[in-house]
């Protein structure tokens, strides 16, 4: 998962750490000057590398027994990197440019792109960084946080909305073909009934031929009841008595399934709007996978346009190799991701949280 966006990183974390060593060393060089110039004439106690190299030629053999010429020349090195190097913008403007071009290539849109560059920024601009061997740690931490600003927008607790939400609670999948909304309904009615809740499913995919056997396999295999029309062409209709039936049956929620669509075609979007008007869903979500990137981004942002979603979910993250549309898809549409589908199994779906995609981006 997220391969590419870690190789990717690689470059920029590289740069800024090299950046460090080398200010360090500057101004450990500059440090020690100044000390010698001051005591010119006095007794000799220099600190740097000219002192570890001083100190190792005073030790006697029988003292350097049990310590290496090596480990003692990288403890001297550790005490010469002690000390507090202050990144400014020139030491940064190559390696932001390398983190820029980096999530962009991830497919991270640019906005998004700009506003995490910016954060690490003023993450490592201007404060005194304490350089030891751990320079790597110090970018680690400034993408971390950067990233964790920018997942952390738009949060919401979808268990804790259909707890309060009255029921049936009515939830409309929609977006372009094959993204995984069937499959995504299923795990959905399965993590719902794994938590107590009775399901009900709409087989508002009336025009696509295969779709309505589809979600019926899945009502099968999940033992939730599936309201469809025998020949019906109309979406609405059916969600409507989907919703109809769970309230005579005093069930908990209605999953909607509906045809995939293209934002650039009128006349399903039409047909959407008119879903959205005759069953006003509580919670309206738009699907897509991880794995289209940009255009994900691109196309949740129109059909928000068209018909204000309440959420996505990003399918398919388990073979993303770039990230940018998980990173980029709230940002954009100001909408929360809900789910985000892991596999093609109904448990291979994960309920969105900042901290776990993090984890994914920049774990190891
Ligand atoms: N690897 C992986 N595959 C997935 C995931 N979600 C769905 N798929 C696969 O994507 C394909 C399309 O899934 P569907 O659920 O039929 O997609 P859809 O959006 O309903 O498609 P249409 O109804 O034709 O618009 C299937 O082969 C699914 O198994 C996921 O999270 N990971
Ligand atoms: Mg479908």
């Amino acid at each position: 998962m997220f391969n590419r966006f870690k190789e990717r990183l690689k470059g920029f974390k590289e740069a800024v750490s090299t950046k460090i060593q080398e200010k360090g060393e500057a101004e450990a060089k500059k440090a020690e000057a100044e000390r010698g110039k001051a005591e010119e004439g006095k007794p000799q106690s220099k600190t740097g590398p000219a002192a570890a190299e001083a100190l190792e030629a005073k030790i006697p053999a029988e003292d350097n027994a049990t310590k290496t010429k090596q480990s003692f020349k990288s403890r001297a090195k550790s005490l010469i990197f002690e000390q507090e190097v202050v990144l400014d913008e020139k030491d940064l403007t190559d390696p932001l440019w390398e983190l820029e071009m980096a999530l962009l290539e991830s497919d991270v849109a640019l906005p998004v792109a700009e506003t995490i560059v910016a954060s690490v920024k003023d993450e490592l601009v201007g404060r005194k960084k304490k350089i030891r061997a751990d320079t790597g740690e110090i970018v680690e931490e400034a993408l971390r946080s950067a990233l964790f600003k920018v997942l952390s927008e738009n949060r919401f607790d979808v268990d804790e909305f259909i707890a309060k939400a009255d029921k049936p609670v009515k939830i409309v999948f929609v977006g372009v073909n094959g993204t995984g909304k069937t499959t995504s309904i299923a795990k959905v009615a399965r993590y719902l009934k794994d938590r107590g809740y009775s399901v009900v499913l709409a087989a508002g995919d009336t025009f696509r031929a295969g779709a309505v056997e589809q979600i019926e396999v899945h009502a099968k295999n999940l033992e939730v009841k599936l309201v469809k029309h025998k020949d019906g062409k109309d979406p609405a209709a059916v969600i409507f008595d989907a919703v109809e039936y769970a309230k005579a049956h005093h069930r908990d929620v209605v999953l909607a399934d509906t045809a995939g669509r293209l934002h650039t075609n009128v006349n399903l979007m039409d047909q959407m709007k008119k879903i959205v008007r005759v069953v006003k869903p509580d919670l309206l979500i738009f699907v897509d996978e991880a794995i289209a990137g940009n255009d994900a981004v691109e196309r949740a942002r129109l059909f928000n346009e068209a018909v204000p979603i309440d959420g996505t979910i990003l399918t398919k993250t388990d073979a993303d190799a770039k990230g940018g549309a998980a990173i980029s898809i709230s940002q954009i549409t100001g909408k929360p991701v809900l789910f985000l589908g892991v596999g093609q199994d109904y448990p291979d779906l994960v309920k969105f949280e900042p901290e776990w995609l993090l984890e994914r981006l920049l774990g190891s």
